[in-house]
């Protein structure tokens, strides 16, 4: 702030805006200041102003109207539930010592919580109609606190805190898999919260425009609202802020972001030299949010009435944030001593003031009536979404322990001197041995606090979080109605990827099925030959189309509708991720089953944003993930860092995700009909991830007996035999996706050339076949049967007849059924380093071209021939 050199005329010009705006309105002051910035841009004095405000609440004691809540009993349930936080971490590491979790970080957000809970988090009783909020992970156990008190934990959970195994315990961070009637949002990768949540308010908008679900009118009204709290140090992630301009580009004013600015991440300040609250300010503004400061406590109030030269608010301004937690770690004597003393015009302010009122200043961030004013702000702010920058202590109330220490974050037990002061800040009813003890405390339920807790709570409709998977089915329409061309191809030549999208938009046409179908892009629609899209169901716009687009005479123009179907997020994988986790998960979270299908480059997928696929896993998501052009061979010309090799196996560790390597149109449909039916009909919590190629080539058509072993990921597709077979020269030949062609034709070269008896086989999924044996054998471990059920993989490929295996991918994949297999398996894959060329080429330098099958398969063949005298000598 610069100095003030004629503080009259300041004022003077002050107080005229003021009675501007008393006697004729804010918009009118508005005016009069967007005039006034007008002016000065002309005259050049604009440029250097900051992009953010000056050191203080961003809402005056004047506009700050009523708390409508009883702060008395608040801060008592407060206390009660930052205690129970408490207890429950250091009880796990007394007995453990190695369980981890945090105190501090709830310590910091306790009051920010509970105005959400109070106050402002509604909900519907089944779950399905409420606010959608995301918790920062690791405050994790003051939600469990809260829980607790309205009886919707037990003790004995509290008690089981990171002990799940046993049962009855209670998961880390939120995981609605660990917890799935309780938590709805996994939030533990931090920086997934933020994204996720954008996404999810952008999600709620559209199902509403297409109709889905009941379209409400804007902020303070009733629409479902999306929170999120989350860390000042988790905004340094990339993913954090990526979707920030979104938000504000679709006028998301049913988001409200309230950032925790504790100052502190996990090893020490956010920004010891500078200030992460005016940072964000100045972040959030640039993308277009509407910023709320809670900088400072109803204590201040008074030294602000009186700082009329500022003096208090440019000291303020001044203090970077490793002092400000110095500050926070001292007492008011020190306070007094490093921060009133530095200015006379300020220790006057505080000159009548005690240490122990110094003391007792607290930051907005625990100051109900800060955050009630700046939450109700956020809900009647139409059409920005809102950020709360909430400035608070980190191990707030933890003394020495904790309280603005560097090592806050990794506090997990407090030796009883500072628990028996933690008890006695809080004015918690326990007695020492209690405190001692570590015991949970609950008031009787005819208690005020607890009667006050259910009051306020069933005036918002019900509890949160509760998560409710009940969703009602939908049918899935004959595979004849949208996939015949692909069953009865015939030998027509088409890619993989061709024949899903025309499946998709069949799909897309069923009268029930189609509308819940969510097409996903990240700019690749047209890579993928799914221009047709742009017209048949249009691209989702919230305000429609503004424009003439270009191609508006050609018949697939870019056709953007405020109703529209398709999602198209731009070059932007993590977005469309996240949009497809909103849609995987309508199904809990709206009572709305959806169907998403996101295509994309396979590369830019579970390489790229894989933490945010695991993160849909742990969300139990239901839908298809579309990885096109997929392969290190297929992707011919795109070299290093397109072609993928890796995508099938990084699935195949992902429990609930079911991936398939299809080679032909017809097992396309074949895999699309089982998880259709799977998602849709059986609701089972699984994925499907389906690589598609953009090789074109001749179709078979698939008969309907491989159908059944086909989905257990293995089907034989021929037996290629030479004119005089010999039973000594046999071999098996496993091809999958692209590679499968390859095989067929080194299967027909070995039979021509070299008289050997190829039996061939489509494998469409080797985790799911790995799967099955794995789970077999466990069962044989467990309950050993005199003959046990042979799976899938045993069956097929019994005996000991050797096996190459070639596949587009990194040997490691087809390497996934070895165990389970008496027969020798050679694979051949594309471990490595990519590169760009011609399609052959590549399957040459790889090795997973015919002719290289063939010299393997004949290197397996005579490597099983027992004595050296069998050897064949034409093999060499
Ligand atoms: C992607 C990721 N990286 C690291 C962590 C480990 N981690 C958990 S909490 C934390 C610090 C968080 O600091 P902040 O966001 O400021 O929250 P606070 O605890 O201070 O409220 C870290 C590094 C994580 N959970 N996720």
């Amino acid at each position: 702030m610069t100095m003030d050199a004629d503080p009259q005329e300041t004022q003077e010009w002050l107080e005229a805006l003021r009675a501007v705006v008393a006697t004729a309105g804010p918009q009118r002051g508005l005016y009069l200041i967007e005039q006034l910035e007008e002016q000065a841009q002309t005259l050049g004095i604009v440029p250097h102003m900051q992009p953010f405000s000056a050191y203080r609440n961003s809402i005056g004691l004047d506009r700050q109207g009523t708390y409508p809540g009883d702060l008395r009993i608040e801060e008592r349930l407060t206390a009660i539930m930052r205690w129970n936080a408490l207890a429950m971490v250091a009880r796990a590491n007394e007995a453990y010592g190695e369980l981890g979790g945090h105190i501090a970080s709830y310590a910091s957000a306790a009051e920010i919580f509970e105005v959400g809970f109070n106050h402002f988090f509604r909900a519907s009783p089944d779950g399905q109609r409420s606010d959608l909020v995301y918790f920062q992970p690791h405050s994790a156990p003051g939600v469990y606190s809260r829980a607790f008190l309205e009886g919707r934990l037990s003790e004995q959970q509290l008690a089981n805190y990171r002990q799940e195994v046993g049962g009855e315990g209670l998961c880390s961070y939120p995981h609605p898999w660990l917890m799935p009637a309780f938590w709805q949002f996994p939030t533990g990768s931090m920086g997934l919260g933020p994204l996720n949540a954008v996404y999810q308010a952008r999600f709620l908008r559209y199902l509403q425009a297409r109709g889905l679900l009941e379209k409400r009118s804007s902020a303070g009204s009733d629409e479902r609202h999306v929170w999120g709290v989350f860390g000042d140090g988790e905004m340094d992630e990339p993913e954090s802020i990526a979707g920030l301009t979104l938000a504000a580009r679709e006028k998301l004013d049913n988001l409200t972001f309230i950032i925790n600015c504790n100052l502190q991440r996990l090893d020490g300040p956010v920004r010891g030299n500078g200030q992460i609250i005016q940072e964000l300010e100045s972040l959030f503004n640039g993308a277009g949010w509407k910023v709320i400061k809670v900088l400072w406590g109803s204590e201040w109030d008074a030294l602000f009435a009186r700082d009329t030269q500022h003096v208090l608010l440019r000291a303020l301004s001044r203090t970077v944030d490793g002092q400000y937690q110095t500050l926070g770690a001292n007492d008011g004597a020190y306070n007094i001593e490093h921060f009133f003393r530095q200015d006379p015009e300020v220790q006057k302010l505080v000159a009548h003031m005690s240490e122990a009122e110094i003391d007792g200043l607290k930051r907005g961030g625990h100051d109900f009536r800060k955050l009630y004013a700046a939450f109700a702000e956020s809900r009647s702010h139409p059409g920005r979404p809102t950020v709360i920058l909430a400035k608070t202590k980190k191990g707030y109330g933890m003394g020495g322990a904790g309280e603005s220490r560097m090592t806050a974050h990794q506090a997990k037990k407090l030796d009883v001197t500072a628990l028996l002061a933690f008890r006695d800040r809080f004015a918690l009813p326990l007695s020492d041995e209690d405190v001692a003890s570590l015991r949970f405390y609950k008031p009787s339920d005819d208690s005020a606090e607890i009667r006050y807790l259910h009051r306020q709570r069933a005036a918002l409709g019900g509890f949160l979080p509760l998560r409710n998977a009940g969703a009602p089915v939908i049918p899935v329409p004959p595979l004849s109605a949208w996939g015949d061309f692909a069953i009865k191809a015939d030998g027509r030549e088409m890619s993989t990827t061709m024949a899903a999208v025309r499946m998709l938009g069949n799909l897309l046409k069923d009268p029930t099925l189609g509308p819940r179908i969510v097409p996903i892009v990240a700019d690749e629609a047209r890579t993928f030959g799914m221009a047709s899209l742009f017209r048949q169901v249009g691209i989702y716009t919230p305000e429609g189309q503004q424009y003439k687009p270009e191609d508006r005479d050609t018949m697939l123009y870019y056709r953007e509708l405020a109703d529209g179907q398709l999602l198209e997020e731009g070059i932007n994988e993590a977005g469309a991720l996240s949009s497809w986790i909103a849609a995987a998960t309508s199904y809990s979270v709206h009572g709305l089953p959806m169907l998403p299908v996101y295509i994309y480059y396979s590369m830019f997928g579970f390489q790229r944003v894989g933490d945010l696929i695991w993160a849909a896993a742990d969300q139990r998501s239901r839908g298809f993930l579309f990885g096109a052009t997929a392969g290190r061979t297929t992707l011919g010309g795109e070299g290093l860092q397109h072609q993928d090799g890796s995508s099938l196996l990084v699935a195949s560790t992902i429990p609930n995700c079911r991936a398939w390597d299809p080679a032909h149109a017809g097992e396309v449909a074949v895999i699309l009909e089982y998880g259709l039916k799977r998602m849709l009909v059986e609701q089972q919590d699984e994925f499907h991830y389906v690589t598609l190629m953009n090789e074109n080539h001749a179709m078979p058509s698939l008969p309907e007996d491989v159908h059944a072993d086909l989905l257990k990921g293995l089907y034989r597709l021929e037996v290629v035999e030479p004119s005089a077979p010999d039973p000594a020269r046999r071999i098996r030949l496993l091809g999958s996706g692209a590679i499968l062609r390859e095989v067929r034709m080194a299967a027909r070269q070995l039979a021509d050339l070299h008289g050997v008896t190829c039996e061939v086989f489509s494998v469409t999924s080797y985790s799911e076949l790995a799967r099955e044996a794995r789970d077999l054998q466990q069962l044989d471990l467990s309950q050993p049967l005199d003959q046990p059920r042979p799976s899938h993989v045993a069956t097929l490929l019994g005996g000991t007849t050797p096996i190459v295996a070639a596949s587009d991918y990194v040997r490691a994949w087809p390497q996934l059924i070895a165990e389970y297999l008496d027969a020798r398996l050679v694979t051949l894959g594309t471990d490595g380093f990519g590169r760009s060329d011609t399609r052959q080429q590549l399957r040459k330098y790889f090795a997973v071209d015919a002719d290289s099958i063939r010299r393997t398969a004949l290197h397996a063949l005579e490597r099983s021939l027992r004595s050296p005298s069998s050897r064949l000598p034409e093999l060499h």
